[in-house]
Formats: structure tokens, sequence, C-alpha cells
């Protein structure tokens, strides 16, 4: 195998675009015979981290889990990209230092808030805005004839009721231009120039 591993982290708030990208990634690599895998965020939330919830401490988990399982693919020479929202920078930057200088690509989706709530693909941002994501689970226990209740695994919805840390040193940033977002194809061909330029390809 000629091929030089390296994970691709695709960060950036949800409905973003990030899988799209990871989708275009993944076709632009395969048409240039190189192998590539992607592991989104919300896929391997129905299977390695299925017992994971939203909350700050198992969305930390989530990316550890998703950067330890990225460097595998990237140690036996397969280009690995990950699409999670991934907001904390600290988690991002630790699965950064898990690789060797240089083969940890950071891209940032840096599409506006209002973008992203406007497309709204699975419909969470309005279930967010009428919060009906943050509060978790509640449990309610009837105690000397008084109902105790509290909440479990308080968590909102990342860019509304949950910070997302931008990136400050992400190799890439995709943006609109000019109030346009270029279409999915573009924004991963540019990952695939970066790619060329510092010699992955
Ligand atoms: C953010 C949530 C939440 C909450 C469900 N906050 O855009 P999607 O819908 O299809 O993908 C998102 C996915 C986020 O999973 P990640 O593993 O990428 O998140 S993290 O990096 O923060 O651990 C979103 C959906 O799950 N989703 N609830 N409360 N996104």
């Amino acid at each position: 195998l000629q091929q030089k591993g390296c994970v691709i982290w695709i960060t950036g708030l949800s409905g973003s675009g990030k899988s799209t990208v990871a989708c275009a990634l993944s076709r632009g690599l395969h048409y240039r015979g190189k192998l590539c895998y992607i592991l989104d965020g919300d896929n391997v939330r129905h299977g390695l981290n299925r017992d994971l919830t939203f909350k700050a401490e198992d969305r930390a988990e989530n990316i550890r889990r998703i950067g330890e399982v990225a460097k595998l693919f990237a140690d036996a020479g397969v280009i690995c990209v990950a699409s999670v929202i991934s907001p904390y920078r600290r988690d991002r930057d630790a699965c950064r230092a898990l690789l060797p200088e240089g083969n940890f690509v950071e891209v940032f989706m840096d599409i506006p808030l209002k973008v992203c709530e406007a497309r709204d693909p699975k419909g969470l941002y309005k279930l967010a805005r009428a919060g009906k994501i943050k509060g978790g689970i509640t449990v309610s226990v009837l105690c000397l004839n008084k109902v105790l209740t509290w909440s479990l695994h308080s968590a909102g919805f990342t860019g509304i009721d949950d910070p997302y840390e931008p990136p400050l040193n992400s190799e890439i940033v995709l943006r609109q231009k000019g109030g346009v977002c270029a279409s999915p194809s573009d924004m991963a061909e540019e990952v695939i120039s970066y790619l060329e330029e510092v010699g992955y390809l």
C-alpha cells in the first residue's frame, strides 16, 4: 500500500453540511484511487457510541472514541474522514494530539447558525427552539408523600442552548462566499486541493 493515512476532522453545527461534504470528499478520494472511510457522528452514535447522551462529558467521550478509531484507520494507511459536531475545542485538540504533526487536518464548516437553522433537515432546531430538547430525562420519585423530581442528562442543542466553540487554527475553513454556500463537491475539492498541496495525494 502506497497510501499515507491521515485524519480529516470535519467540525461544525448540525445542518452545516458536514456529512454531505464528507460523502463528496470520500467520492473524490475513491475516484483518485485512495482508500477512505467516514466516521459520521450520527451513525457512530447508533453503534459504538449508543450508550452516550449529549451532555458535555458524553460528547467528550464520543469525540475521544471517534478520535481513537480514526487514529487506528490512519495507522492502517486509510484516509479517515470524521464528521462530528465536536463542539468543544479541548476535545478536538485531544484528538489532534493523538496523531503525528500534520496527520490531523481540521476542516471547519463555518456556516452561520441562521443558515443551518433554516435548513433544519431533521426538524431538530425547531424542537430545540420549542424547548423540547433541553432537559433530557426527568425522573420523579414519591418520597414521604411528596413527589421529588429531577432531571438527568440535562443537555441542550448545539448552537441553541449548548455551546459550539469554533476552531481558532483549523487547516481549512469552508464558508459562504457573497452570502452563498459553495456546493458540497466544490467544498470537497477545496479539501482535496489542500491534501495535494501538503503531499497527501
Ligand atoms: C446536537 C444533536 C443533539 C443535540 C441530536 N445537540 O445534524 P444531525 O442531528 O443529523 O447530526 C447531529 C448528531 C450529532 O452527533 P455528534 O456525535 O456529531 O455530536 S457531538 O459531536 O456533539 O457529540 C444531530 C443530532 O445528532 N443531535 N441531539 N442535543 N446534535
